[in-house]
């Protein structure tokens, strides 16, 4: 590559300059946007799965409304992500397909299940919140289309999040049944949530780049302490306990202590064999088929017209 063009790109990166799609960037650059921007929007369409099969199923007529609406919102997030990651040239046709191949990568978290109406509360407020720390951080990075994605995606996550919150309050004011199904929830999930921010980053592959390309913001471990540092105290406050005796921050340093998730486990989930990989990808490919012909349609309109009348 130019030696002179890298650097009057990283140059404008220096002065925060947003890179657009039609400027001049490193192949890596666009390889690695690709790769992050692809499996933000395929986290957010898998995202919608598990909290997706509560809409029927939420306690009373309010909660089903805005569990929907929230479901809508993540469905809406991929499509914004999808355009942001086609301007640099891959066609949503290549990213779906590798989706439903297993080729891409999504978040690990959502390859888990969703028993109760509980595991649906974490997720609206406690995924919701590490995405938020996350997306916040790196809305102020460097690749234009990317970065206004990211701002109406955490426009919309700040109301997720106060939903959720609400949901998890009526929780832990309600029955000591209640409680303990919350607890029960927040016991499943806090591992999945501590592997949601990435390999601690010794083990991260791609934090060194995209940090110094900003990419991404902060680091993997950052983002973690950020999100123990605003929320222990917010569960704590509700009555429940964290299933983790080393957690603890130290006071001198601000950086909490926790027992290290196990990153075997995260590394099965990550490479498909998680819970609820299979059925995630499943339910993706039945869409994708059941679709086919409404995109099949829309490229060729006179398809459409010698369809016969059902
Ligand atoms: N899950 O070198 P690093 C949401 C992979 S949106 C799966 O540290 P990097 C909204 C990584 O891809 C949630 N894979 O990677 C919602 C790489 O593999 P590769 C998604 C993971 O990119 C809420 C390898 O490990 N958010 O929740 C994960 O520097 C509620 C090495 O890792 C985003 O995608 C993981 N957790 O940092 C929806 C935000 N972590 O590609 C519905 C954008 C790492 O070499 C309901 N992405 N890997 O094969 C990012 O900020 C970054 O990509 C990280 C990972 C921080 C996720």
């Amino acid at each position: 590559e130019d030696p002179g063009r890298l650097q009057a790109f990283e140059a404008r990166i220096a002065l925060g300059e947003k890179i657009e799609p039609t400027d001049w960037m490193p192949a890596l650059y666009r390889r690695q946007l690709i790769r992050m921007i692809e499996q933000h929007a395929h986290s957010e369409i898998i995202g919608a799965l598990p909290e997706g099969t509560w809409i029927t199923r939420a306690p009373g007529f309010k909660r089903k409304l805005s569990l929907m609406a929230k479901v809508q919102d993540e469905v809406g997030h991929a499509q914004l992500l999808y355009s942001a990651a086609e301007t640099l040239g891959k066609t949503r046709e290549e990213m779906i397909t590798d989706l439903i191949s297993g080729k891409s990568k999504y978040s690990n978290i959502f390859n888990y299940p969703a028993y109760t109406w509980a595991d649906a509360c974490f997720i609206s407020w406690l995924v919701d919140a590490g995405a938020i720390v996350n997306q916040l951080a790196n809305a102020k990075g460097s690749y234009g289309p990317y970065c206004r994605a990211l701002e109406r995606i955490c426009a919309e996550e700040s109301f997720h999040l106060k939903y959720g919150h609400h949901c998890v309050i009526y929780l832990a004011a309600g029955t000591p049944q209640q409680r303990a199904m919350f607890q029960e929830a927040l016991n499943r999930w806090w591992q999945p949530m501590m592997h949601f921010f990435g390999p601690a980053d010794k083990l991260s592959d791609h934090t060194r780049i995209l940090m110094k390309w900003k990419v991404k913001m902060a680091t993997n471990d950052a983002m973690r302490n950020q999100f123990l540092d605003m929320y222990v105290p917010k569960i704590l406050e509700l009555g429940f306990t964290i299933p983790d005796p080393k957690l603890a921050k130290n006071p001198g340093t601000g950086v909490w202590n926790y027992t290290e998730p196990d990153w075997e486990e995260f590394k099965r989930v990550i490479q498909g064999d998680g819970p609820c990989n299979r059925e995630r990808l499943e339910v993706r490919r039945i869409a994708e088929a059941r679709g086919r012909w409404v995109r099949e349609a829309l490229r060729s309109p006179r398809a459409v017209y010698s369809m016969p009348l059902a």
